[in-house]
Formats: structure tokens, sequence, C-alpha cells
């Protein structure tokens, strides 16, 4: 059984693996940051070709990145990418020493995914922020303050949850930290473009981790690759050159599901 295991473990190593995934996707961010503070090499990063068309979810039937190729066979969803990474290189664990520390580990994982990166990612699509050059303020559309609402009411509740010496929990990088991190980038970063004031310097618990996870080398490597995003999305908007290319998703998708 051991050996087998073992035998198994050494093929994974001899697998060529692609991780798809572009520098403003926080859920690929997420992946990215286990990466590194697992030292994993050998995993290449590849932009996805025909990302948000028809042609990508033919592939891809969820379409959305990360997905991670292991030679051609796939993986989709960065949760389960994060814990297939765990299984196959469990040194250095992001996971806990416990049951139980694990399963507090996946929790504040979970809140970073669900109720802080999904709900600014929702607000980003309605407001326009990360697509139009006059995004519409939050404050103007009763489902957007919603969502920026309930991204508020977990912060708090993360700030009840969060460990004091920096790091999420446990003292140490986890996969918590990873899914946190790019979460904090978009609240940090894409409210204020809806027009909401971050809230995080009034959430002391949650500021003051952030302030020190930053500084964090594997935090602060995937922070400068969110920000390198972040400004090239910027331009594409500013040049008219993204609303183009939403016009032609809209337009290819529309042609799909006409044939679907
Ligand atoms: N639950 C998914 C969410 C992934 C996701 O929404 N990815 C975005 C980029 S950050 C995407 O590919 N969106 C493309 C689309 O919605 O068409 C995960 O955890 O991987």
């Amino acid at each position: 059984m051991k050996l087998s295991y073992a035998f198994e473990e050494r093929a994974e190593d001899r697998h060529i693996m692609k991780l798809y995934s572009v520098d403003l996707s926080p859920y690929s961010a997420r992946v990215r940051m286990q990466i590194y503070a697992k030292g994993i090499s050998g995993i290449v990063f590849e932009l996805p070709e025909h990302w948000g068309m028809p042609k990508f979810r033919e592939r891809f039937p969820i379409g959305r990145i990360p997905v991670l190729d292991i030679d051609g066979d796939t993986i989709a969803e960065s949760e389960v990418i994060a814990e297939y990474l765990e299984e196959i290189h469990p040194e250095p664990s992001l996971l806990g020493t416990t049951p139980r520390e694990t399963a507090y580990i996946r929790m504040l994982a979970r809140l970073a995914d669900i109720y802080i990166i999904n709900n600014m990612f929702m607000l980003s699509r309605h407001t326009g922020a990360l697509s139009r050059r006059t995004p519409t303020a939050a404050r103007d559309n009763g489902f957007t303050e919603q969502l920026a609402g309930e991204v508020v009411r977990n912060l708090k509740a993360l700030d009840k949850l969060i460990g004091k010496d920096g790091f999420a929990c446990r003292g140490r990088i986890t996969l918590a930290d990873c899914a946190l991190v790019p979460g904090l980038f978009f609240v940090e970063n894409v409210l204020p473009i809806a027009g909401v004031d971050t809230p995080i310097s009034a959430i002391a618990n949650v500021a003051a981790y952030w302030a020190a996870i930053r500084k964090n080398e594997h935090a602060a490597k995937v922070l400068i690759e969110l920000r390198r995003g972040l400004e090239e999305r910027r331009e594409r908007i500013r040049s008219g050159e993204f609303e183009q290319f939403v016009a032609a998703r809209t337009a290819a998708q529309k042609e799909a599901d006409a044939q679907d």
C-alpha cells in the first residue's frame, strides 16, 4: 500500500503541469501564492488562450481560471486545485497538523473565497469596475450596494477569527492566507473604483493582518502580479480595447448559445 502510494507520488512528479492563469485573477493568484509558498517548481504558468470566449468553454466547460493541466487532463476550481497540490506535494504543508487545525484553515479560506472574493467579483461585474471607463457607483445600484454590504459584514466576521501574529492562523502561511491575500487586494483596490471607500482600515484585526501579511515574500510576489494585472486592465479600459473585447465576447457567446 505504502509502496504504491510512493510510486504514484513519483509518477506525479514526472507529469507536465501547466496552470492557466492571469495576473489579475484572484482565484489564480490564490493558487500561485500556494505554489510559491510550497516552493513547487515545474508548474508552468500559461495565459489561457480564448479565455472568456465560447472556444475556451469548449475545452474547459466551467469556463473559468485557474485550471491545472496535467498532461492534457484538467482540474478546475481554485480550492480543488489547492487541495490536489497539497496531496501531491504534502511538504511543506499549508494545512494544519491536526484535523481541527485543518478545518479552521479551510473555514478561513472558504470565508475568503465565497464571502469576500465572490462578492467582490460580482460587484466588479455589476459596476463595471474592471471593464468600463465610467463604472456605475455602487450607491446608484441597490444590488451592488448590497454586495458591498456583504463584503463589510464578512470582513467584520473575519476580524473575530483572524490571527493576531501576522498570519491568518497557526502562526505560519497556510491555505487561508493564500485565499485572503487576493481577496483583500480586491477589497482595497476594486471597491474604491466602484465609489466605496475601502473598509479595511476601520476593521482593526483585519487591518493589522493586512499590513503584516503583505510583507511576507510569497504574498508580496502575488501582490506585485495582481497590481501589474490591474494596471494592464486599466490601460486596456483607457484605450477602449477592453470594451471592444467585452462586446466581441458577448456577441460570440450569444451566437454559441443560439446554436446550443
Ligand atoms: N470558483 C472558481 C471561480 C473562478 C473564476 O471565477 N475565475 C474568473 C477569473 S478570477 C474567470 O475565469 N472568469 C471568467 C468568466 O466568468 O467567464 C474558482 O475558485 O476557481
